[in-house]
């Protein structure tokens, strides 16, 4: 799927220092600017969803951040800002990292609230979890974000290539469960391509702030 770049202006930071969502200071977001014309950014809210150790802070923080979490940390729940350009439109995104467990269900579900997209995370290696994408998530989001679209994301593709006696999800399997489900699209993923995981997921996100610009104009 073809997917545009997005360039990062800045990424926001919460009061402890470790994420959430901030006012930009960058004079081109309005934060210091002198001129009388500002332009309120547009927001945009996603949620991340997918099981447990599916990739999905690794994901986020290949975007936001360039890196890999420093630690290998469960998430419960977290929420990251940040602030981008788009055709020369300004944008503040707000990504929300999510727990994949029944547990933290309704924790997870506060998310979906003002939601403009949700990225559903498998890992590639899994077949079983791209089965729970149809039997567990898609109808989870349905249900509780009903005309919100939904991005299906197949990651740790690198496995593929390490994993040769392992059974792993093809890609044309994950095309056509992301048809099934009506996902607007389908994007493999791997953070740990250190050549190529910052501008793959620049591509995978900027593709899904498109699609919710393009829900916005409907
Ligand atoms: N091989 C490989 N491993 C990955 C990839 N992305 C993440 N991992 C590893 O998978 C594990 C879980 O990664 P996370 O990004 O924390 O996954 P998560 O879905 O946020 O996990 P929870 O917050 O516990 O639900 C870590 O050991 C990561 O290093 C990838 O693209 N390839
Ligand atoms: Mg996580």
């Amino acid at each position: 799927m073809a997917g545009e770049n997005v360039p990062l202006l800045s990424r926001g930071a919460d009061s402890d220092g470790k994420s959430g969502v901030s006012i930009c200071c960058c004079p081109c977001l309005g934060g210091r600017s002198r001129s009388k014309t500002k332009v309120a950014p547009i927001e945009l809210n996603m949620t991340v969803v997918g099981k447990e150790n599916s990739g999905k802070t690794s994901l986020i923080y290949r975007f936001t951040r360039g890196c890999l979490p420093e630690q290998n940390t469960r998430t419960i729940i977290d929420t990251d800002g940040v602030d981008i350009m788009r055709r020369g439109k300004k944008i503040h995104l707000v990504i929300h990292d999510t727990s994949g467990t029944e547990e933290d269900a309704r924790l997870r579900a506060l998310t979906y609230a003002n939601c403009d997209l949700i990225i559903m995370c498998f890992p590639v290696d899994s077949p079983e979890a791209l089965h729970n994408i149809v039997a567990d998530w898609a109808p989870e989001v349905r249900t509780l974000c009903c005309n919100t679209p939904y991005l299906l994301v197949g990651t740790k593709k690198d496995l593929r290539r390490k994993n040769n006696s392992k059974k792993c999800v093809s890609k044309k399997e994950g095309e056509a469960i992301a048809r099934q489900i009506g996902s607007v699209g389908y994007f493999e993923y791997s953070a740990h391509d250190e050549k190529n995981a910052v501008k793959s997921a620049k591509k995978l996100f900027g593709t899904a702030i498109g699609k919710c610009l393009e829900m916005r104009r409907q």
